[in-house]
């Protein structure tokens, strides 16, 4: 293909490291414990590992709320740890990529600790300072600059007696937002990149970086039923693509990078600038309608629903078409904010858990894009039966549920429910490697409760059995590393409007493929195009040819011509 990129072939291995291995027994994982892990994802066939924050944090958000860009954070290790892993990830061909988070710092960070001191230092604009609401006394409710809401729930200001201000966080109160329209933090950011890239990693994930300029005269947005307005109205913001391009020019486009923007509140035709084929700005973004079409009206993600088939293909559909020739995609059903993806999009039960995961795994492997593996994903790895909110430790589904209680949103006897659907911390909970105590996660205990079916779903059981999810995930990978149609074809989606059937085709030349999966417990009948009648199965969950006329409950197959 011409002007091919080594990152359309990849495959990507997003890592949790708190979740991931422990290796001193303090129930937390570290840096030492994924450099002993590494094989491992290696052996999956993976080639990129993106790494969750590894820096100096307090830990209100698990890391995304960093205190110093260019030190590990004393739980993870050392930096001496990093290089270790570093250079051991790429002895194993693996490349590292850093989550990227400037859009906020903690308040621990020493610019926020200056800034907050007086209204004239000269950290005062770094952040996002405000005074109350004319004719009103700070404090009070309604002074606040305008209705944000954050997105870990409650107003987006915080204010400050000591200087009579308030201060912006879109996510939580110890995240004050960074003023990205200040050079002075351009330039900081970037230094701070391009210190990482010298040290030798290969490229970032970069956190909700489509709210990084923020509207002019920050006006008040549209109020949801909480009586706030979203946190991500702010996406791409006046200077968004501006200060993406002078990232660029000044840090990505002297290195070869890998790059993907998380960008909620973007849509497709938006996301062709961010993630556009001229190299000009980011290779590819995460986006979120595919993630969203069970949230409720005015609730959003913490409510009851579940998904429907339709509109995540509709959602699905709309990236890959609209994408096609302007811009590069990413694939993804889960990552450490959303459920694991069997529970969510698949079934869960253990007599098809399996099944279904492997369902899954073909929709979204043989689609065009780069996709990424979840840590646990490539094990079939389920939500977590949480028995109470004592147990959650994630802030922002407990912040929301909570919130969304308080104002009669929802009820309290359906809070549990919400927290086992849609708790960020499903996808946060160990991963898990056998069936021994603490599921080989750790020795001691584990900072968060470790999934009781570690003991029938673990990569010691699965990377030695044939018809594991794992060597599934594994051939799916392999197959993509193969074919040109796969990694390039073009995507046309079948039976839109059908309940149980997510079926399309590829075709790149005169090659093309046909993708069937039944996201249902029943018998599906299928007609299989004429197009394909003698096409070969590539690769299929069911051990057997499939019926060309009926799909079995859960059944994916791949036919190819
Ligand atoms: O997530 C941003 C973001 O939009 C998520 O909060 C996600 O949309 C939400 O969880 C869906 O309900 C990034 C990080 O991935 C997340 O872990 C951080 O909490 C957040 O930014 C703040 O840094
Ligand atoms: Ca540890």
């Amino acid at each position: 293909m011409e002007n091919e990129k080594w990152w359309q072939k990849s495959v990507v291995y997003q890592i949790y490291p708190r979740s991931f291995q422990d290796s001193n027994g303090d129930g937390i994982g570290d840096l030492k414990g994924i450099t002993k892990r590494l094989p491992y994802i290696a052996g999956l066939g993976a080639d990129v590992i993106w790494l969750s924050p590894i820096y100096a944090s307090p830990n209100d958000d698990n890391g995304y709320d960093i205190s110093d860009y260019q030190a590990i954070m004393p739980e993870f290790g050392t930096m001496e740890d990093f290089d270790e892993m570093l250079a051991k990830a790429h002895e194993l061909g693996l490349k590292i990529v850093m989550d990227l988070v400037v859009n906020h710092t903690s308040d621990e960070h020493n610019w926020f600790k200056e800034s907050r001191k007086s209204k004239d230092n000269p950290y005062r604009d770094y952040y996002i300072w405000r005074d109350p609401k004319p004719g009103m006394k700070g404090g009070e409710p309604g002074a606040e600059p305008n209705n944000w809401g954050s997105c870990f729930g409650g107003s987006a200001w915080v204010y400050e007696e000591t200087t009579g201000q308030y201060f912006l966080h879109l996510f939580s109160k110890r995240q004050p937002d960074l003023n990205w329209d200040n050079p002075k933090v351009r330039d900081e950011v970037f230094s701070m990149m391009t210190w990482w890239l010298d040290k030798g990693v290969d490229g970032f994930r970069m956190d909700v970086i489509s709210l990084i300029s923020k509207p002019e005269g920050l006006p008040d947005g549209e109020a949801l039923a909480t009586g706030y307005a979203s946190f991500d109205l702010t996406a791409t913001g006046p200077h968004l693509h501006e200060y993406l391009r002078e990232m660029n020019t000044r840090v990505l486009s002297k290195y070869d990078t890998i790059t993907v923007g998380e960008c909620p509140g973007v849509p497709m035709e938006e996301a062709r600038n961010y993630a556009n084929l001229d190299g000009s700005e980011l290779n590819m973004i995460f986006q979120f309608d595919h993630m969203s079409t069970e949230y409720e009206d005015g609730v959003g993600r913490y409510g009851i629903n579940r998904i429907k088939l339709p509109a995540l293909k509709k959602a699905l559909n709309k990236w890959e078409v609209g994408l096609e020739g302007y811009a590069w995609n990413s694939l993804y059903w889960d990552n450490h904010d959303q459920p694991r993806a069997v529970s969510r999009f698949g079934n869960d039960s253990e007599e098809v858990r399996e099944l279904s995961a492997k369902m899954l795994g073909t929709c979204l492997h043989m689609m065009e894009g780069t996709p990424y593996v979840f840590q646990g994903e490539e094990l079939g790895m389920t939500n977590c039966p949480w028995d109470s909110l004592d147990e959650i430790n994630d802030i922002e589904s407990l912040n929301n549920v909570r919130q969304n209680i308080a104002k009669g949103i929802i009820r309290e006897e359906d809070a549990i429910t919400i927290m086992r659907n849609q708790s960020r911390d499903n996808a946060r909970t160990p991963m898990q490697w056998d069936a021994t105590d603490n599921a080989g996660f750790t020795t001691g205990k584990p900072w968060l409760r470790i999934n009781p079916n570690y003991v029938n779903i673990n990569a010691a059981d699965e990377v030695g059995r044939d018809d594991s999810v794992y060597n599934y995930y594994k051939k799916l990978i392999s197959l993509r590393k193969s074919s040109d149609l796969i990694v390039y074809g073009d995507f046309r989606l079948l039976l839109p409007d059908s309940e149980e059937i997510f079926a399309y085709v590829r075709t790149l030349g005169d090659e093309k493929l046909l993708v069937v999966c039944n996201f249902s417990d029943g018998n599906v009948k299928f007609d299989v195009p004429e197009e394909f009648e003698t096409g070969k199965k590539l690769i299929g969950n069911y051990d057997d040819d499939p019926d060309r006329g009926n799909v079995r409950p859960y059944e994916a197959y791949v036919i190819s011509m």
